[in-house]
């Protein structure tokens, strides 16, 4: 069963200025009210999300506060929360808003997991569009709003489990992959499903650094039946609000039982292909990084082992060292997609 819950914004604070502008100003605010955020500014929402209820998990106050453009507000005011129990939902607690969008990998901000708060505050993603295109029946450069409009926004708390070793649990707001993917009619020929991020200098330094290690766009791919799993999600919020452009804006690929290097941000561009695409992380370390990138404890990295994971915040009290599980945790969904595969071979 699905709950339907009501977010309140006062009628009176709804402006017909741009979301994504009213967003930014958000986080500004938000990260700039800093430690206040940690105890007063971060809601009552906040404290019983954490308990693991997804029916609370929402803004704190002063996302809130921000006035979306009626369609978003449309899209945010009526939130189908996951299932409890189901793969959906998990009740462990939640990571603090606060770490979830100040301990980012975003490379084409910078390499410190500070920096993609730091420099992408200024990020401007209105208007955002999507270039679909390749082995299906409706390519075309679709707006966000398109694109987002049909779908039922939905909630779901997913761990998300990165090849660096930490972990974290966030309520993550969009829709199945899936439920695009369908839109498109993708022919018998497309057996993967490609992404690029945007490629703007101006507005990511890393790009227009001479030192940056990355060969932009930023690219990630799925098989075919990965992409149509129920769990990989596209998601353009969390917390019950827009995404912060450090953790993606305005929409990233969710895929929870992969590293978190699969999960790729600020998509533009998607294409339905027959061959296995390049992605990133594989082509600069084909040894360390490889194209399924499926969480596995049994399976290590050259450098170091897998079986571990810190489960963010780690504090001076608690390393939150756990162990990790054979696919984060999501076998029961996603082990019949490798039945057969050497999965040390195909890391
Ligand atoms: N475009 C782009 N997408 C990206 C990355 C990146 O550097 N660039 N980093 C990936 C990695 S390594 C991880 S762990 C997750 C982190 O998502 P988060 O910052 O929202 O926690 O984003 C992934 N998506
Ligand atoms: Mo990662």
């Amino acid at each position: 069963m699905l709950i339907k819950t009501k977010r309140e914004i006062p009628s009176s604070e709804i402006t017909p200025e741009s979301v994504y502008r009213n967003r930014r100003k958000f986080m500004t605010d938000a990260l700039s009210f800093g430690a206040v955020g940690a105890s007063g500014l971060l809601m009552p929402g906040l404290a019983g999300a954490a308990s693991g209820d997804g029916l609370r998990a929402r803004a704190p106050a002063d996302l809130e506060r921000s006035a979306p453009a009626q369609w978003w507000e449309d899209k945010f005011s009526n939130i189908e929360t996951a299932e409890r129990g189901g793969p959906f939902w998990t009740d462990e607690s939640l990571t603090p808003y606060q770490d979830v969008v100040t301990y980012n990998n975003f490379y084409e901000f910078g390499m410190d997991k500070e920096d993609p708060y730091r420099n992408s505050q200024s990020f401007n993603v209105d208007p955002w569009s999507i270039d679909i295109g390749g082995e299906c029946a409706k390519p075309g450069v679709y707006h966000l709003e398109d694109l987002v409009q049909p779908a039922q926004l939905e909630e779901r708390i997913y761990r998300l489990r990165c090849v660096e070793r930490w972990s974290m649990v966030i309520p993550w707001v969009g829709f199945s992959l899936a439920s695009l993917i369908e839109r498109m009619e993708p022919t018998s020929k497309a057996k993967y499903v490609a992404f690029e991020t945007l490629v703007d200098p101006e507005q990511m330094p890393a790009q227009r650094s001479r030192f940056s290690i990355v060969d932009w766009p930023y690219r990630e791919g799925l098989r075919m039946d990965e992409a149509m799993n129920p769990l990989t999600f596209l998601a353009v919020g969390l917390y019950g609000n827009y995404m912060p452009p450090q953790n993606g804006a305005p929409i990233r690929l969710v895929v929870p039982w992969k590293y978190g290097f699969k999960s790729v941000k600020s998509i533009v561009k998607i294409r339905f292909v027959e061959e296995e695409p390049p992605t990133t992380w594989n082509m600069m370390q084909p040894n360390e990084y490889g194209f399924y990138a499926n969480v596995n404890p049994n399976v290590h990295h050259p450098r170091w082992r897998q079986d571990m994971e810190t489960r963010l915040p780690r504090t001076l009290f608690s390393p939150s060292r756990q162990e990790t599980l054979m696919f984060n945790g999501y076998g029961e969904e996603v082990a019949h997609l490798y039945q057969g595969m050497d999965l040390s071979r195909y890391y």
